[in-house]
């Protein structure tokens, strides 16, 4: 942070969900990540070189208001729970903040300044500002904790190791908990629900990112989350959920036949989406960057389009002139962590970065061949494939956390469905 550096965050407010109900509280990313509170309107100051460099504003104990909307910790327990140097109640933060910003010399705080404390912070300057003939400096440089806690939040500690493998393993038992049950009729709603449930009935505050639930040409949407068409025999499935533990999330996605069989030619594209996903994988290590893991996936999915019949030029040809983009459209990697595509940096002085050991990935690629596609082999019409798993990058090479969701064929074909049988 600097010499005579300050953070501050705010855990945001309650959102109105319509009228007068709001959605659960959800916190602050960051703010979560530094202090494990998760209670609305909560500020957080930290200054490294203050006698106190901790301190936390709380919502007061209030008997009659936590009758309607839940306990509160207080401000006693935020220094005895969780560790606060000082605390006071959110009433005291007008009286308290000029104190505790006065001769700080960088401010980090979210920017750019969407949160509810940008105004108060800019009148607090302002009142510095003018009080310096009686000694006060205000801030000098305002920096973007975004940045600061992305970038750190991109080198995963033994705590936050711990939190997202429960993470990813309740992920994972929310896609086999789908496979089990998954029969030609039901709804992908049903599915959905049976994923969820799985979640919350674990522990998970539920899911990280709205659930993808995608049966046959649905699949295709890259973003489809309506999750209410019926399943039929034939199609293939495709399910993108994570689970949430501790505010960190996992990210999978699978695909499998609603049947529990794959026809011939939907063997043949998995194939290929599987195939990608091994190679990149494998390059997750501090040898590469995602560019290499994504450059890699296309050139495996390219050559599989070809074979697929999907597109009759040479590799070379489809990558150049980006002919594969009507089947894959999107990066193969994103960051995964506190946010389901976490906030580190993907590329330093305009250069895609190396992984380094603490990285934690995903390796997504995939295959969407829309109904409308009319020039195609007609068994390869309207199906989606994705294969995504979470990739931990260690010294010793990449370690998928993501093993207890089945993704071989005749695994799929031996669970899918098993639940009836
Ligand atoms: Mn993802």
């Amino acid at each position: 942070m600097g010499a005579s550096a300050a953070l501050i965050l705010h855990n945001g407010n309650l959102q109105t969900r319509a009228n007068d109900t709001e959605f659960r509280f959800r916190p602050d990313s960051n703010f979560h990540y530094l202090t494990g509170l998760s209670e609305p309107g909560a500020v957080l100051v930290i200054r490294p070189d203050h006698p106190q460099p901790f301190t936390l504003f709380v919502a007061p104990l209030d008997p009659a208001a936590e009758r309607w909307s839940g306990r509160r910790i207080g401000p006693q327990r935020a220094r005895e729970d969780f560790g606060a140097d000082a605390s006071f109640p959110l009433g005291d933060l007008g009286k308290e903040l000029p104190a505790l910003l006065d001769g700080v010399k960088t401010l980090w705080m979210p920017y750019p300044h969407q949160d509810p404390l940008s105004t108060r912070i800019q009148a607090i300057s302002r009142g510095l500002r003018g009080r310096n003939r009686y000694g006060a400096h205000p801030p000098v440089y305002y920096a973007d904790a975004n940045i600061l806690l992305g970038e750190d939040r991109m080198y995963k500690d033994p705590g936050a190791m711990q939190s997202l493998r429960r993470a990813i393993a309740l992920s994972a038992a929310g896609h086999v908990e789908a496979m089990t049950h998954c029969r030609p009729g039901m709804y992908e709603y049903e599915i959905e629900a049976l994923v969820e449930y799985t979640f919350r009935r674990n522990g998970s505050t539920g899911p990280g990112y709205n659930s993808i639930v995608g049966g046959g040409n649905n699949a295709t949407i890259l973003h489809y989350i309506d999750n209410n068409a019926q399943l039929h025999a034939g199609e293939l499935l495709l399910i993108d959920a994570g689970a949430e533990w501790d505010y960190f999330t996992g990210d999978i996605t699978r695909t499998f036949p609603v049947s529990g069989s794959f026809t011939p030619a939907q063997r043949d594209a998995y194939e290929v989406v599987l195939a990608a996903n091994r190679a990149g994988i494998e390059l997750a290590t501090t040898a590469h960057t995602i560019d290499d893991i994504h450059t890699c996936c296309l050139r495996i999915l390219c050559e599989g389009m070809r074979e697929l019949g999907l597109l009759n030029e040479s590799v070379d040809e489809i990558i150049e002139r980006e002919l594969y983009k009507p089947f894959y459209m999107h990066r193969t990697n994103h960051w995964l962590g506190v946010d389901v595509h976490d906030a580190g940096y993907y590329c330093v002085d305009r250069t895609p970065r190396k992984l380094e050991p603490g990285f934690v990935l995903t390796v997504e690629p995939g295959l969407y061949i829309d109904a409308a596609y009319d020039d195609i082999p007609e068994g390869l019409r309207g199906l989606g494939i994705r294969i995504e798993d979470d990739v931990l990058v260690t010294r010793d090479g990449p370690e998928v956390l993501t093993t207890a969701a089945p993704k071989q064929v005749a695994e799929l074909e031996a669970l899918v469905g098993s639940a009836h049988r």
